[in-house]
């Protein structure tokens, strides 16, 4: 019945809310662009009345027509304007009470004003929206988008109107078996319009999309292309390092796609945590110059090393959720990021694991200039619909937008593929198509994934998934004192590796509610996760391809999955800092643990 509905509703949506986006403007802060930000009209509708009668068929008066009583006797059953109203961007669940644990559709409505000069072209632009977007101007609708973390944008340069246009965007965010992520996670379902809103103008002819970095086969160039977008694909595009005297001219074929390989100065300086430094990159063309700022690094792996820019490097990391400081809600903006990143730079990282989800650019950009190394990754998390090619294609459309959108990334130096997910054929077979995807998009980074390990025996722990065969840099969650245990197990335990291959422990933690103390026996108490860490340190200090770890997690997070009342209160209690921003004990401890390891890695 649902299906049929879906087929009918898509039928009479004449095939505009099947229309994907068009393909992504890369680096929109280098563009002209117009803010949507602000309040929208936002209607809540648990019923989805906005599209379907009460006999399930397609509604003749969608909410996307937007209309108005024009005489009395009109009934018409919604109003944008008389509807309550959310802020964009954010989510809904924190801006009402009664949307809290809300899942289900909201419809957004706004105006917006605009000149668009006959030789220019104008873009709707979404940082994301949770978890489906339909999204119509003027009453005519654009497309749909599926996946709550990743940009998309649609052209409206023949539908804008000189003077005032309707905007109005359907997005739901009800959890589906089918999707990505799948409908069980430990993390809040946030809805909305949680990041930008732009609109981006461009000539007709722009630079839709580039990739500048230094070729992994030989660091001495650099190597890329340039993607340009509108009738005079042929069109010479200029590319310029001015700091380092650099000037290109890269002549695009018919596709718009031009290449470009050429030697680096010697005075080049690497980026690095210690020297984050990153150089203004022009690309242009007679319409227009697209200015950006990319660092340049190399990453790669020898046996179980892990080495940036050459030399073996350990990761100094922590597991950060794009959820605000000191506020439940999403994260979105630069403040947000450089709350949170600096908490990681107080506890002595060099590496942030942005789990679990792709999170907003400014997170990426603000650990890039502040200096921190990148772990980022899809939702392909838990046990997800392997033998569903719908699925397949959904993970595989996440992961295109997240590399499409921070390749030029220094800091970013690993993508992660999957999440705690469950041995088998179907799986294997659907994550190796990932990670194909990725190399075959980005082939200067290394893949990765959070994998489960097995044990041996009741003291040997052996990383042997066969997923580890596929990819370059293992990554392992492990619970031992939480899950798995008490503490103390840890003293015990030894690590083996099937692999010739590095390992970053990329989960491992414990609860504990910040300001509650007791005995460090007594589970929740700070006492008992700092004694968790110490013991935990203890023995990741003894595995020889360890190259790193990010422990679970900088900050309490809201958690569905966490009921207990008075210690979770649906607070995944795991941060080393509280909700509140209370630095917790093992805060202390971990601080203490990554300065005596940059101490020794500045000695070495
Ligand atoms: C995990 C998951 C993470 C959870 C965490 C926990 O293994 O990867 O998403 O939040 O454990 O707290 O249980």
């Amino acid at each position: 019945m649902r299906r049929y509905f879906l087929l009918l509703l898509l039928g009479w949506l004449a095939g505009g809310a099947q229309a994907q986006p068009d393909p992504l403007i890369i680096n929109v802060d280098g563009r002209r662009t117009t803010s949507l930000h602000g309040s929208w009209a936002a209607i809540v509708d648990p019923f989805d009345v906005g599209y379907r009668t009460y006999r399930n068929t397609p509604s003749g008066n969608s909410f996307f027509r937007h209309r108005r009583p024009q005489h009395p006797a009109d009934r018409i059953e919604y109003s944008f304007e008389d509807a309550p109203r959310l802020e964009v961007p954010g989510d809904w669940n924190s801006q009402r009470l009664e949307l809290f644990f809300y899942e289900g559709t909201v419809w957004y409505q706004r105006t917006f004003t605009y000149r668009l000069p006959a030789d220019r072209r104008l873009f709707l632009y979404f940082g994301a929206a949770n978890y489906e977007a339909i999204v119509a101007l003027n009453g005519q609708v654009l497309g749909r988008h599926e996946g709550g973390f990743t940009p998309f944008n649609f052209e409206i340069t023949e539908l804008v109107h000189d003077g005032e246009n309707d905007l109005v965007v359907y997005v739901n965010n009800r959890r589906r078996a089918e999707g990505v992520p799948t409908d069980n996670m430990d993390w809040w379902n946030y809805g909305g319009l949680t990041r930008r809103v732009l609109l981006v103008e461009t000539p007709r002819t722009f630079v839709r999309d580039y990739f500048v970095q230094l070729d992994p086969a030989d660091p001495s160039f650099l190597t890329g292309w340039v993607q340009l977008d509108g009738p005079e694909r042929t069109l010479t595009v200029t590319l310029r390092l001015p700091e380092l005297g650099l000037v290109q001219t890269i002549r695009p074929d018919t596709s718009g796609r031009g290449t470009f390989r050429l030697r680096v100065p010697e005075r080049l300086e690497r980026w690095s945590p210690e020297h984050p430094r990153r150089y203004r990159v022009e690309l242009a063309t007679r319409y227009e110059t697209v200015v950006d700022s990319i660092g340049f690094r190399t990453i790669e792996t020898r046996g179980t090393e892990l080495l940036l820019n050459g030399r073996p490097i350990f990761l100094r990391g922590i597991s950060i959720h794009e959820e605000a400081p000191f506020e439940g809600r999403r994260a979105f903006s630069k403040e947000d990021a450089r709350v949170l990143l600096g908490w990681a730079r107080e506890l002595g990282c060099n590496f942030v694991r942005l789990a679990h989800y792709p999170h907003n650019e400014a997170m990426v950009r603000t650990a890039e200039a502040m200096g921190l190394l990148v772990w980022a990754e899809i939702p392909v998390y838990w046990t997800i619909q392997w033998e569903n090619p719908h699925t397949l294609e959904l993970a595989r459309q996440q992961l295109r937008e997240l590399i499409t959108r921070d390749k030029n990334r220094a800091a970013v130096i690993l993508w992660s593929v999957a999440n705690e997910t469950p041995r088998g054929e179907a799986r294997l077979r659907f994550l190796r198509t990932l990670i194909d995807e990725a190399r075959r998009l980005d082939p200067t980074r290394l893949v990765t994934a959070a994998l489960e390990h097995r044990y041996v025996n009741d003291t040997t722990i052996v990383i042997d998934d066969e997923l580890g065969r596929y990819l370059d840099v293992l990554g392992n969650n492990e619970y031992i004192g939480w899950y798995d245990g008490p503490p103390e197990k840890a003293r015990r335990v030894v690590w083996q590796n099937a692999y010739d291959k590095p390992l970053i422990m990329s989960e491992w933690g414990g609860g504990a509610k910040a300001g509650f103390h007791g005995p460090a026996e007594q589970i929740w108490t700070e006492e008992y996760q700092a004694r968790l860490y110490r013991e935990q340190i203890a023995m990741l200090r003894r595995i020889p391809f360890l190259v790193g770890m990010s422990p679970w997690i900088l900050k309490d997070f809201r958690s569905p999955r966490r009921p207990l009342a008075r210690i979770q209160d649906y607070w995944n209690r795991k941060g080393v800092i509280s909700d509140r921003g209370q630095r917790k004990q093992a805060f202390y401890v971990l601080q203490a643990f990554y300065r005596e390891l940059a101490q020794s890695a500045i000695n070495d």
